[in-house]
């Protein structure tokens, strides 16, 4: 820190900042965000040092999810941004609060020059900027507002030469005008309190936007009857509830599934609806009536046709309609009978949903692998998930205590974020034991991050699915005869990389290798701990079929000729 006697404009925005409430702040420090990162720290922030942009944006998200705080991330002028795209990206699809505190070169020849708020635009995040000593406050009071009340990720680009002069003294940030929620129509509010009304077996799908509104959905769902699910993003919100049909969507056990299509009412509650959480509409039966609650009147009918569409925070609606049905004395038992309620219990998880292991030689099934591993973990977990064909065997098989307990960075569909997603969460939440459920390729994607986890000191188990292989490729071309050899790959003894980092690390081929895992989770955990789990290769996942009817169309059969379009 130095010792001058008028602050920088880096210095003024970094203590503001602290003294603004950021605790924890993510990133990776060059020349461009030294001065700023360490104004940070010297007024009592964190400063978390990533090994990669990209590492450091996605645990500024997942902290950011996980604490409820605003999420903070600082980098480098250029490559140190475009490194952490990707992550900004995932935060700026998922509506994360996150501020990105970014270096800019001011020189357009300079070779760190790039035009750094059309990047930020591209990806759907918000640019901002230090324009000036004279206008600083008021720059960094607007992008901090935008991004903790408007729940934006905003890139607020701090100008070399800008952040080198001084500040003005006082370096006062000006009040921001407090958000004014949508007036929600009383005739809306109505219109749903008669659907539930007239409703036999109502559903609601608990989204994102409903994370806060949890115990008025509760409330809501006991006086009309309803079944309570989420989307994937807010798995774990009504854990434990009798009533709980788990998630919604291609994840969903199939008697959830069969349940949530036999609704005559569906409520979507701060949630997309979208072919994810429907199944591509599979899960709304032909008749049943849907509701859509959100925040923002462009999600409504976004993904799928509604019925009605109430404008409106989630928590709010949802008292302000069981006031009205209090109102009219209703209080019915819908879709809240003792059939429901026994087969809930009997085969509401998917660890109750039959399935004959896999055999191949020297290879676990991921099922097996992931039910012994959810035996085995303390209740009080985190789970991360990456994507990639084995993800929902983690997401749905590992049980987590609440929303919290379940971090998603998937708005993005990217690959090798599930390390990062994990290392923010564990930062955020120390008091849980952190699993980072990964692919083999995501794994080796984002493996740098191992470094931090093990410097940071962090309560983490990192599980690799490992089939050697881009098993999502596999699966979706392998059976129409394509050739394979670009998404195969020799093993690679992943246990051993991670012993390279300071992991402890363990190769589990049986569930009698388990005992290994059992041993660490068990003992005083003095380093994380990384298994490189080789599992079964034959079978793809029951989801992906689903997945990819989203996102590709079906692939053609192989032409007798090679083919060298790109798929
Ligand atoms: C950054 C990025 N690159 C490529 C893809 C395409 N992709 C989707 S799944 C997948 C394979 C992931 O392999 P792995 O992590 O081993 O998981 P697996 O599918 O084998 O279970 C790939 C390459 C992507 N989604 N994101
Ligand atoms: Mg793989």
């Amino acid at each position: 820190m130095t010792t001058q006697a008028v602050p920088t404009v880096a210095q003024a925005v970094g203590t503001a900042l602290a003294e603004l409430g950021v605790t924890t702040v993510f990133g990776v420090v060059g020349s461009g965000n030294f001065h700023v990162t360490n104004a940070l720290t010297a007024a009592g922030a964190r400063f978390v040092a990533a090994r990669h942009e990209g590492g450091a944006a996605v645990m500024a998200d997942a902290y950011a999810r996980v604490s409820g705080e605003l999420g903070v991330l600082c980098v480098h002028q250029g490559p140190g941004l475009t490194n952490a795209m990707t992550g900004i990206t995932e935060a700026a699809k998922s509506r994360t609060p996150l501020l990105i505190l970014a270096a800019e070169a001011t020189a357009p020849r300079s070779n760190f020059h790039i035009g750094q708020p059309a990047l930020a635009a591209a990806v759907g995040a918000v640019p901002e900027r230090v324009n000036s000593a004279a206008t600083a406050a008021a720059d960094l009071a607007r992008a901090y507002h935008i991004a903790a009340a408007g729940r934006r990720t905003v890139l607020l680009n701090l100008p070399l030469d800008v952040q080198a002069v001084p500040a003005p003294v006082p370096f006062t940030l000006p009040a921001q005008p407090a958000a004014a929620g949508p007036e929600t129509d009383p005739g809306a509010i109505a219109a749903l309190a008669d659907a539930l009304v007239g409703a036999q077996r109502p559903v609601f799908l608990a989204g994102r936007g409903a994370r806060h509104a949890k115990e008025d959905l509760i409330q809501l769902s006991e006086r009309s009857g309803a079944l309570l699910a989420t989307s994937a993003v807010s798995r774990g919100l009504f854990r434990a509830h009798p009533y709980s049909l788990d998630v919604s969507g291609g994840f969903a056990t199939p008697a959830a599934a069969e349940l949530i299509r036999n609704a005559d009412l569906l409520v979507g509650w701060g949630c997309a609806l979208n072919m994810w959480t429907l199944r591509h509409g599979a899960l709304v039966g032909e008749g049943t009536t849907v509701v859509q609650v959100d925040l923002d009147p462009d999600a409504l009918g976004a993904h799928q046709r509604i019925d009605l569409g109430v404008v409106g925070d989630t928590a709010a609606t949802a008292r302000a309609v069981a006031a009205n049905l209090e109102r009219r004395g209703h209080h019915a038992p819908g879709y809240r009978t003792a059939k429901v309620a026994e087969r809930l219990a009997r085969e509401g998880r998917w660890r109750d949903v039959p399935f004959e292991a896999e055999a191949e030689d020297g290879r676990i099934d991921p099922r097996t692998l992931s039910a012994a591993l959810d035996d085995l973990l303390p209740a009080q977990r985190t789970v991360a998930v990456d994507s990639g064909n084995f993800m929902g065997y983690p997401s749905m098989y590992l049980d987590v205590p609440d929303a919290d307990g379940f971090v998603f960075t998937q708005a993005f569909q990217s690959i090798g974020l599930g390390l990062a997603t994990a290392v923010g969460a564990a930062v955020a939440r120390p008091d849980r034991l952190t699993v980072a459920a990964l692919g083999d390729g995501g794994a080796l994607m984002g493996v740098s991050e191992l470094e931090t986890a093990v410097r940071l000191g962090l309560d983490l188990l990192v599980v690799v699915y490992d089939d050697e292989a881009y098993g999502a490729e596999v699966h979706h071309f392998g059976p129409h005869g394509h050739p394979l050899e670009h998404v195969t790959f020799p093993p690679a003894d992943i246990a051993a990389i991670a012993r390279g980092f300071g992991c402890a690390g363990v190769t589990v081929r049986t569930a009698a290798d388990l005992a290994a895992v059992a041993d660490w989770i068990n003992g005083p955990r003095e380093r994380p701990l990384l298994v490189d789990a080789k599992v079964t290769r034959g079978q793809p996942s029951w989801w992906l079929a689903e997945a990819f009817r989203g996102h590709r169309p079906p692939p053609p059969t192989a032409p007798a000729q090679p083919d060298t379009r790109p798929p």
